[in-house]
């Protein structure tokens, strides 16, 4: 983390792909700082949409026409594309969902409210989005299943001496967040996938602030599912991921019914088609699925480990510079041990109003909850602000956003 020996990236260089970088905000230049909310879109993505509504536009998999043929290849190429972005074993284990989220409420629907009683255990961790946090709660509600919660330790990671006495032969499926969205800690997710294998849960994890700033190995990592939404990476909105592992995919009902997703059907009863397709009812989102393949390729041409390594050089200088005059706070682990985002409060100062100072610059920040809310309980605070970096992210926009924090020190002193 942030000591492998890679080329370093040619930010500016980079920086011409996004016409949006250009924008003024307030008089100041942007400086977007708000990746881990969605991250910009290249050039080369939003042209490979246009390309689809100029030149092939057609729904896919039922046409003859030539149209529908080359959307339809197109359509399920991305697929292939996806699988080999993340190390899966092809197509079949590659749904499309519409995010994140989705990807998470179709096991949780499909898998989860058929397969949990009450007696199981579904184990989280206090690091959870909501997008894995709500769903499980009320699927454990519906099903009379539990959750539970793996704590986190002072320093913001996983406390994995608690995640071992945790698990047990109750537990079902273990949820966890790869890289935490506010803490900016990386899981062990292969540790994680050991201990639920050892008790014949299955293991879910969400790659949602991952997958955009690292190579991805699903299969090293051995989880059963696994989620990421591309418009955290470069990609559209409107376009995300459920990996599955083949024969788990293979033993779980469809969540959504109707066209596409059947081989045949008469009045009485219905086949299921195969994978992913199984997963995919009703006309898919084609351009933004197509286009979420650009953003895959755009992403591999740069180089996956560039782009970690510079996401945290970045997210370490931050953590320094905020924290230099003992007055910001910082969650989650050291500088130089985190992803590329940095959660933070100025003493005095609440973070809705940091952000609107911050925005005065023209320096875009989140401040709230980011989907945590529990996870904000925990750490004492009802919300903080976000800055989270990305591969056209410089070292000047750290400074930017610096001053800016010590305008807005001076304004409330
Ligand atoms: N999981 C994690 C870890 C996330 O950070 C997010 C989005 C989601 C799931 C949900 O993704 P979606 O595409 O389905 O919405 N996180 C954030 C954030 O941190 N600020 O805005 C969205």
């Amino acid at each position: 983390m942030g000591t492998q020996q890679v080329e370093p990236l040619d930010v500016e260089a980079l920086r011409a792909d996004f016409p949006v970088l250009e924008r003024e905000v307030n008089g100041g230049p942007l400086v977007y700082l708000d990746n881990a909310a969605t991250s910009q879109t290249p050039r080369r993505v939003v042209e490979s949409i246009s390309e689809f509504y100029y030149e092939y536009n057609a729904n896919v998999h039922r046409g003859i026409h030539q149209l529908s043929q080359e959307s339809s290849i197109g359509y399920e190429e991305a697929h292939d594309t996806v699988a080999e972005f993340i190390g899966a074993a092809g197509r079949e284990e590659i749904v499309f969902t519409k995010n994140t989220t989705e990807a998470l409420n179709t096991v949780a629907y499909a898998w989860g409210l058929n397969e949990l009683e009450p007696g199981d255990e579904i184990l989280l961790t206090e690091m959870e989005h909501h997008a894995s946090l709500v769903t499980w709660q009320q699927i454990a509600k519906k099903t009379g299943a539990e959750c539970k919660f793996i704590p986190i330790t002072d320093e913001g990671r996983l406390d994995m001496e608690a995640a071992a006495a945790l698990v047990s032969d109750r537990t079902e499926m273990v949820s966890v967040v790869h890289v935490s969205n506010t803490l900016g800690v990386t899981n062990p997710i292969a540790e994680l996938a050991d201990l639920a294998h050892d008790h014949d849960a299955l293991i879910f994890a969400d790659g949602a602030q991952s997958v955009p700033n690292r190579p991805t190995d699903v299969q090293a990592l051995d989880v059963d599912f696994f989620a990421f939404s591309a418009h955290k990476m470069c990609g559209p909105t409107g376009i995300g991921v459920l990996y599955g592992k083949q024969q788990v995919l293979e033993a779980m009902e469809p969540y959504l019914y109707g066209g596409d997703m059947i081989l045949k059907v008469t009045f009485e009863e219905s086949e299921w088609n195969e994978l992913p397709w199984k997963f995919e009812a009703g006309t898919p989102s084609i351009a933004q699925g197509i286009a979420m393949a650009e953003a895959c390729e755009y992403l591999t041409d740069i180089g996956l480990e560039r782009i970690q390594d510079h996401e945290e050089r970045l997210a370490e200088l931050a953590y320094d510079r905020l924290t230099e005059r003992g007055d910001v706070e910082v969650y989650g682990p050291p500088g130089d041990d985190r992803a590329g985002l940095v959660a933070f409060n100025l003493e005095g100062v609440h973070a809705h109003d940091l952000a609107s100072i911050l925005n005065d610059y023209g320096v875009a920040v989140r401040a709230g909850d980011h989907c945590t809310q529990p996870l904000h309980e925990v750490m004492g605070v009802g919300a903080s602000a976000r800055a989270s970096f990305y591969l056209y992210n410089t070292e000047a926009e750290v400074d930017a956003l610096v001053a800016a924090v010590d305008e807005a020190r001076t304004l409330f002193a």
